[in-house]
């Protein structure tokens, strides 16, 4: 071979291994993007499954007037349910299954097992005209959803709802909110006592901080948040504003 063609041999090779790793590097970019993309269905699929938002309280806190008020926009006479109701809420080209689950301790249980893994969030309704005479019936209530290990694992966000603000009677959601904080942190204590008396490992996720006492800042990865609200008034959706704006925003 003259020198002149080994010269030419040797600028081939070397053009043909600039090719390679070109060829190589958009290889690696496409296989990045088709993870990524897949990742990227996977997290939908995922959060799609995840689109119920459960109406959840005690007996009598307006769960399916709200829940009416949320779907239909209307004022309904309620009565005691023993059913859960179900509507579709439509928002931005998608949609949240809202599901009311009936109030009364020996249901919502049950209901609450059914539907808790396709719970995105939970709108829980409180009478703030009661509250005083049923703040342990709530923080028990609120002590098995905040502690729930399947919530917890999917970052389920929280409203707690202080209805029935029209009524004089009515506490303030600042007063609820400490007061529960403090009825949780009593509990918290109980239940732990009830846990090591039966010498059974629960699967439940400690509720807020060792060593601190219980503020719903620290349920995290649970994120909750707190309202007002007034469903009686026939017309004032308005009043309902906090619900709708949390439901845009989750
Ligand atoms: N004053 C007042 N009454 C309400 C309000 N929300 C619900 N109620 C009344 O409380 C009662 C119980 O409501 P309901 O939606 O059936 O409660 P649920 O048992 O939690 O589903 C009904 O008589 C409602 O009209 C409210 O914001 N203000
Ligand atoms: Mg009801």
């Amino acid at each position: 071979m003259s020198k002149d063609q080994s010269v030419l041999v040797e600028q081939a090779k070397t053009f043909i291994r600039a090719d390679d790793s070109q060829i190589f590097g958009v290889i690696v970019a496409v296989i990045a993007v088709f993870i990524t993309l897949v990742l990227f269905a996977l997290w939908r699929r995922r959060k799609n499954a995840r689109r119920g938002i459960l109406v959840m309280g005690l007996c009598d806190s307006g769960k399916t007037l709200i829940f009416s008020h949320l779907l239909y926009k209307r004022y309904v006479m309620t009565h005691t349910s023993i059913k859960e109701n179900i509507g579709d809420y439509l928002i931005k080209n998608d949609f949240l299954r809202i599901i009311d689950i009936p109030g009364h301790e020996r249901l919502r249980g049950k209901f609450f097992d059914q539907y808790k893994s396709i719970c995105r969030g939970v709108i829980f309704i409180i009478d703030s005209v009661t509250f005083q005479k049923e703040i342990r019936d709530v923080a028990e209530f609120l002590y098995v959803l905040l502690t729930d290990p399947v919530l917890a694992k999917s970052n389920t966000r929280f409203l707690i709802v202080c209805n029935k603000q029209d009524q004089t009677m009515a506490k303030g959601s600042n007063v609820i909110k400490s007061l529960l904080e403090k009825e949780l942190n009593l509990l918290r204590v109980t239940k732990s006592h009830q846990l090591t008396s039966i010498e059974g490992s629960s699967n439940n996720v400690f509720l807020g901080m060792q060593n601190k006492d219980f503020e719903f800042s620290q349920c995290s990865p649970i994120v909750v948040e707190f309202a007002e609200s007034s469903a009686c008034n026939k017309d004032a959706v308005s009043e309902l504003d906090s619900v709708f704006k949390w439901l845009s925003s989750i």
